[in-house]
């Protein structure tokens, strides 16, 4: 244990090494972080991409593909060696518990959530990074946002303890920002649909699922209702909100706490209807749990004209589009590893 004055002295007189600039992805295991991870190395070969997290992943490819720092983002001494060690400007903190996980926990939600942010916030406010990013929710909306084309600007009352964590933490991101010139960049993920990793413990996750279920067993049980629409994005699209946001001029950034990006929304029910194009046989039936009145405060459409014609963002993905990739590329995947 490093006495605290001993632990500040040891950071202050360690500045940061603007030479190396490399990359650390924090919670690099996850939905995100694995695909995060893998364009990042493809993006920038001359660079280091550090991945960490709390334990190793399971996906050989993956650790193999370079560097892996087991870290626990709530320890900020274990935070500095790895950048230090690893000469990194650049981190992607994408520790978080999700939305349903977290009500089930809510003190561990909490600290997670707040505590892993203030400590890589910190790194940068004491000079040892040079840019981060941050990933917030359409979880910061609550029950009194306006349900469809939510604006990036609007009223804000997040009933979970996940949305209420994100919400205060793009308050911390524009106060960091505007106090000590911290370079953050953060978006709010819509529901996520990838088939590389799955999702930990969302309330969208049932549009991962969907798809699993669909190629191994022809039908799927939703836990949110036939009509709850979401705002939802592919991972590709994800992974280029996330890179294109850190990656841009700060002079573009004009939104310091957190950007709307959306791509498309459906339901359950339409998303079974755009299944049932390509596996007529397919068939879906409802049994709503707690995740629904999680989604029923959510927005189910998103407006991000601000991050468009801020930083040019845009989406590649339409429902359709995303539904032929996932059952493409999620039949070929199971066929090799069942
Ligand atoms: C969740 O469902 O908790 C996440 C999110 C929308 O941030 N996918």
């Amino acid at each position: 244990m490093v006495h605290k004055a001993v632990f500040q002295r040891r950071f202050a007189s360690q500045p940061f090494n603007f030479m190396a600039e490399n990359i650390l992805v924090v919670g690099a295991c996850g939905q995100v972080g694995t695909e995060l991870v893998l364009t990042l190395r493809e993006k920038h070969p001359n660079k280091i991409v550090v991945a960490s997290d709390i334990k190793p992943s399971s996906n050989e490819e993956f650790m193999q593909g370079g560097p892996f720092e087991t870290l626990d983002v709530l320890n900020k001494e274990q935070c500095f060696d790895v950048v230090k060690k690893h000469g990194i400007s650049q981190v992607y903190n994408l520790a978080a518990l999700l939305s349903a996980t977290a009500e089930k926990n809510p003190e561990f939600g909490w600290k997670l959530n707040m505590e892993g942010h203030f400590n890589i916030l910190d790194l940068a406010r004491e000079g040892h990074l040079k840019r981060i990013f941050w990933p917030s929710s359409i979880a910061v909306f609550g029950p009194s946002t306006p349900k469809q084309n939510t604006p990036q600007d609007c009223i804000m009352d997040p009933s979970t303890v996940y949305g209420i964590s994100k919400l205060a933490g793009e308050r911390w991101c524009e106060y960091y920002h505007k106090r000590w010139g911290v370079d953050i960049r953060s978006v709010r993920y819509p529901g996520l649909i990838s088939y590389k990793s799955l999702p930990g413990g969302g309330t969208t996750d049932y549009a991962v699922e969907i798809f699993y279920e669909a190629i191994k067993n022809g039908r799927y049980t939703s836990f949110l209702g036939a009509d709850t629409a979401l705002p939802m994005m592919y991972m590709p699209d994800a992974i280029k909100a996330t890179i294109d946001s850190l990656e841009a001029d700060p002079d573009l950034m004009k939104v310091r706490s957190s950007y709307n990006v959306g791509a498309f929304s459906f339901n359950p029910e339409q998303l079974a209807g755009a299944i049932k194009k390509h596996m007529p046989e397919f068939e879906i039936d409802y049994n709503p749990d707690f995740r629904q009145q999680i989604a029923n405060g959510w927005p189910q459409s998103i407006n991000d004209q601000t991050a468009r014609n801020d930083w040019g963002w845009s989406n590649e993905y339409d429902l359709d589009a995303m539904v032929f990739d996932m059952l493409e590329n999620l039949k070929r995947k199971l066929a090799v590893t069942e």
